[in-house]
């Protein structure tokens, strides 16, 4: 019989869910695994790059299951979100039609890839089900002061017609369209995250099994920064102007001050300035500027006219507007020290203010003002302060200190730990998303709707036109409704919340998915939770992450979990690639072995057109995805499996290889024959010990299981491999009986197993296993077993090698000894020679000292 996966697979995918193998009874006894890739946002199309992350948690979730661990793999969808909306547009079908098709078709694509996942607990966000218990997630909040209304300047996306988070402004454009993003000001509700941001920042010192990167971007994101709020009084005002430093110590070198052109006093400022026309108009200007533009419109500024006292020195000092100090940080005011910072540096060269140089490195010279081409920064004990009265001489962190307890004498000022954070704007003018639960009243102003009214549902026979706005917003149905307090007319909130809303607790909903009275069950989730192994990618690092480890906390801190941290260990797949070079005029893909070179230009054998850029990265608007149903149709999903995990290690990127796939599939063909030869074997049925084979069955299960730990997943096959060929050897030299032989080959299905779900199956019930080989024992390596009956010894002479010797195991050191003066060619070496002495490295190597 030859290998056909095609009879195989579909056969055991319908075995493990007419036996529902993947569901767990979340009640049942057993030391729990929490394994969890992200929930995937149904855009329709699942690519070979897709199923690395998922196939890769199938292969996790089997092998601890097999270790006899209670493992629970739940899947779901995160289902609301604009590419639906914008589907139902372009496409004229409702977004929950676009959403529910593309839901059956992956789940279909899981099914195919032989992907276990408890369906039971399945959830999807666009369901009212789930959103409902966002609804009230959110009025808890509010009840808390976590949710407000505010308005506020915010980034307004032109061609989505919604606003973005902070977070989804990539480099000044829309992350989704790639759209300058513009500056807005709107009623918002935001999530107060500012008020974990400590938490969350000295959270991450506990997460051990995340990857570095991940914590310093996030760490980064917070962005914590440590200094003083002083205030500078403003004679023209008679009030004072309060800025944020992080080098209080280098208040004697502040020669100016910068308002951001939208702080509020500017406007009192400049009201009797001559020229205050033409500041307001390049205010204008500069409010209107993305923080993009404003970046690379380089350091521009005006002069208000006035003045503020330096505390410290008591020098009056001009106060500048600049466009480099953003009004959503600190104070939105600063006190500029160009000797010591940059930016203040350039502001200053540009504008021609005083430069005065209060820090200097210890050892060195103090630098000169009139020369030195950039500020001197140095913020570490390497630097002390000069001109600087009371601090002077001190080392910068002990100046920073002292400064500090002046400044709290003097009443002038505090100590201040400030953060990059801003709050969570959640707000969406969109209409695919969970509607706030808000009531706005003539009479009662915001009013929450009562939790027993929830779920506010989304009404889905609404027209989709495309015209701007929400159309949510011209639903009279849905806007008109009574206020719950006074009874009188009232109207609804009809912006959305942001879909990173209901991904920030959908891990703690898996376990009582389907529960109508409460959004999680407590006891139950802090038996499962925290997540013990979260799979997904490097692009949710930030945003996803850091929201559900703040839920997380809001959920804590409501005595609903008993967690701070939602996912113990994190692991970020790395991408699948496929390289290639894009046709300028065309804009398809080209593989590389259709291209030649002309001049050193890229160019299309078969037509001789120009090709551009070259292309990795897999994408539909690339034209080089790799769908994975052709492939499942030729090879079979334990092909893809195995040549996916194989590729590479699990984290790095991987170009795809239809090579490759090929290899893959021919050691699972040499499996499947080997298997059969085994089964009708009798010219075995006695043969020798088999001492060789059973001894790298078990090193085997040994190096793999440690490479399962260590998500080694790539060497794990190539050891497998080895192990298959060891059994190959076996069976031609005669070296091992039947009975051996069926030993080591059903210990290679189970350590293949996860791997190769179907296949392995299949094999395991022609050898006549009952049951699942899932559901069987992972197999343990015997040490004794493992233990080699000789070892080699490599001998130096003088550090230099020049023999080995083979001696029974384990290797005593006279009986190594006495072999190396047996053997002739390492004797040559040592012949009139004196021995001074002989190192013993155990196990490995003698080096023999000698002299003359
Ligand atoms: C004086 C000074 C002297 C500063 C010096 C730095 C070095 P991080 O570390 O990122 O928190 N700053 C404060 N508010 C700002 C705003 N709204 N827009 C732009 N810049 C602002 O940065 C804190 C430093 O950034 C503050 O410390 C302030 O400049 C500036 F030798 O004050 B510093």
């Amino acid at each position: 019989m030859p290998y056909e996966p095609k009879l195989i697979e579909e056969k055991w995918q319908s075995a493990w869910s007419d036996a529902r193998v993947a569901e767990v009874d979340v009640n049942a006894p057993g030391e729990k695994f929490y394994m969890l890739n992200m929930f995937p946002y149904p855009s329709g199309d699942l690519h070979v790059g897709h199923g690395r992350n998922y196939i890769l948690g199938d292969a996790l979730y089997r092998y601890f299951r097999m270790q006899g661990r209670a493992a629970l793999n739940p899947m779901g969808w995160d289902a609301f979100g604009l590419p639906a909306e914008n589907a139902a547009i372009k496409r004229g079908i409702h977004p929950r039609q676009w959403t529910v098709s593309n839901i059956e078709r992956e789940k279909k694509q899981f099914l195919r890839w032989g992907i276990l996942y408890d369906w039971s607990k399945e959830l999807a966000s666009c369901e009212p089900e789930y959103y409902r218990w966002n609804q009230w997630l959110f009025l808890q909040l509010f009840k808390r002061g976590l949710a407000y209304r505010a308005k506020a300047p915010v980034n307004w996306c032109p061609s989505d017609q919604t606003v973005l988070a902070n977070e989804q402004v990539i480099d000044g454009r829309c992350e989704r369209c790639n759209s300058i993003v513009i500056q807005r000001d709107l009623e918002q509700w935001f999530l107060k995250i500012t008020d974990y941001a400590d938490r969350l920042d000295a959270g991450l010192d506990t997460l051990e099994h995340w990857p570095e990167k991940v914590k310093l971007m996030q760490r980064n994101w917070i962005g914590r920064s440590v200094g003083a709020d002083v205030d500078f009084e403003v004679p023209s005002l008679g009030k004072a102007m309060r800025i944020f430093t992080t080098r209080p110590d280098t208040i004697f070198g502040a020669t100016f001050m910068v308002l951001a052109p939208e702080h509020p006093d500017v406007v009192t400022l400049i009201a009797d300035h001559p020229d205050r026309a033409e500041i307001e108009q390049w205010i204008a200007g500069v409010r209107n500027q993305s923080n993009l533009e404003r970046q690379e419109a380089g350091k521009e500024g005006r002069f208000s006219g006035k003045t503020a006292t330096n505390p410290f020195t008591n020098e009056q000092i001009p106060i500048w507007l600049g466009n480099f100090v953003l009004m959503q940080y600190g104070t939105g005011a600063i006190m500029a020290v160009p000797g010591h910072d940059q930016r203040d540096f350039e502001f200053a060269r540009q504008y021609n203010l005083p430069i005065r140089i209060v820090v200097r490195p210890s050892g060195g010279e103090t630098p000169d003002a009139d020369t030195m081409p950039e500020a001197f920064v140095v913020k570490d004990d390497s630097a002390m302060a000069v001109n600087s009265g009371l601090i002077d001489g001190l080392p910068t962190p002990k100046a920073i200190a002292t400064i500090i307890d002046e400044i709290e004498r003097r009443g002038i000022g505090k100590k201040m730990v400030r953060y990059r954070l801003r709050d969570w704007l959640i707000s969406r003018q969109r209409y695919w998303g969970t509607p706030i639960p808000m009531i706005y009243c003539e009479r009662d102003g915001i009013v929450p709707v009562p939790e027993e009214q929830l779920p506010v549902e989304l009404p889905l026979d609404v027209p989709f036109t495309g015209r701007e706005g929400n159309p949510l917003a011209k639903d009279e149905r849905f806007v008109n409704t009574t206020c719950p307090k006074c009874g009188g007319a009232a109207k609804r909130e009809t912006d959305t919340m942001d879909t990173f809303v209901d991904s920030s607790w959908y891990y703690a909903r898996f376990i009582s998915a389907h529960d109508d009275t409460k959004i999680v069950d407590t006891p139950l989730a802090n038996r499962w939770l925290p997540v013990d192994q979260y799979i997904g990618g490097i692009e949710h690092a930030i945003l996803h992450l850091l929201y559900a480890r703040f839920i997380c906390r809001t959920l804590h801190d409501m005595g609903l979990l008993a967690y701070e941290e939602p996912f113990t260990r994190l692991f970020n797949q790395g991408m699948i690639t496929k390289e290639g070079y894009r046709d300028a005029e065309h804009g398809t893909w080209v593989a590389i072995a259709d291209v030649e070179w002309i001049d050193g230009n890229a160019v299309q054998k078969a037509t001789g057109r120009a090709l551009i850029a070259e292309i990795s990265k897999m994408s539909k608007s690339h034209f080089n995805v790799v769908p994975p149903d052709e492939l499942i149709e030729k090879y079979g999903a334990d092909t893809e499996r195995v040549y996916t995990l194989f590729i590479a290690p699990p984290e790095k990127e991987a170009a795809w290889s239809d090579d490759g796939v090929v290899g893959a599939h021919r050691f699972l063909g040499r499996v499947w024959h080997m298997g059969e030869q085994i089964l009708g074997a009798t010219q075995n049925a006695e043969g020798g010990s088999g001492q060789a084979l059973i001894r790298k069955t078990h090193q085997t299960i040994d190096t793999i299981t440690r490479r399962f730990d260590r998500f080694e997943f790539n060497t794990a096959i190539s050891g497998l491999m080895e192990l298959s060929n060891a059994i190959g050897d076996a069976i031609t030299s005669g070296d091992a009986d039947a009975a051996t032989l069926r030993q080591s080959y059903t210990t290679l299905l189970k350590l293949l197993h996860p791997f190769a779900p179907h296949i392995t199956e299949e094999l395991w019930m022609l050898f006549g296993n009952e049951g699942f080989i899932l559901t069987s024992d992972w197999p343990k390596a015997d040490p004794a077993l493992m233990v080699e009956d000789v070892v080699t010894i490599v001998v130096q002479v003088n550090g230099k090698l020049r023999g080995q010797v083979e001696v029974p195991n384990p290797p005593e050191k006279e009986v190594v000894l006495a072999a190396i003066r047996a053997n002739r060619k390492v004797q040559q070496w040592l012949a009139g020679k004196e021995v001074v002495k002989e190192v013993y490295v155990p196990g490995k190597l003698v080096n023999i000292v000698i002299k003359g």
